[in-house]
């Protein structure tokens, strides 16, 4: 007797996993209600279409070329002549790294040319053409002036040298 109940039991239990494993409507296993397996199905949620936003690739800017490697470096001539009390020219514009060649004279008495930040001292002599060369290493607004006591207006020789 033990052993028909055991049997039965374990069929019972077979027709249960096998019934809920298929999916098949096994009448024993179905509610009392008249669902029918159509409206029993549940209708499978749409799987969400994943609308994928647009990758925004963001490029970072390209970075500039470092400071320290100035652009190609030329040779920015210049020519000048000094007289009583003016240089012809008050701004020199020249980029960093820059050759200055500054050919220069005067066109009446003993003026000089100096631009102390590059270390530019020049007597110019009446008559004579003095050719001042150096490297526009440093950045700046550097001032350049009359050295040489050419009388009143003197102190007012003077102009700027822009290094960009
Ligand atoms: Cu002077």
């Amino acid at each position: 007797m033990k052993k028909i109940l055991l049997f039965v039991s374990l069929m019972m239990i077979i027709l249960f996993v096998v019934g809920c494993s298929n999916d098949v409507a096994i009448d024993d296993h179905q509610d009392e209600s008249d669902h029918t397996d159509d409206v029993h199905d549940e209708p499978k949620p749409v799987a969400e279409k994943k609308v994928e936003a647009p990758v925004k690739t963001i490029t970072p800017p390209a970075p500039e070329p470092t400071p320290s490697q100035p652009a190609e470096s030329s040779v920015k001539e210049f020519t000048m002549t000094a007289k009583q009390w003016e240089f012809s020219q008050r701004e020199l514009r020249v980029k960093q790294g820059d050759t200055v060649k500054i050919t220069i004279s005067s066109e009446d008495v003993t003026h000089g040319f100096s631009v102390p930040a590059f270390g530019v001292s020049e007597r110019l002599s009446p008559g004579k053409t003095e050719v001042i060369e150096f490297t526009a290493d440093k950045a700046g607004e550097h001032s350049f002036f009359c050295n040489v006591p050419c009388g009143s207006g003197h102190r007012g020789m003077k102009g700027t040298l822009i290094v960009e």
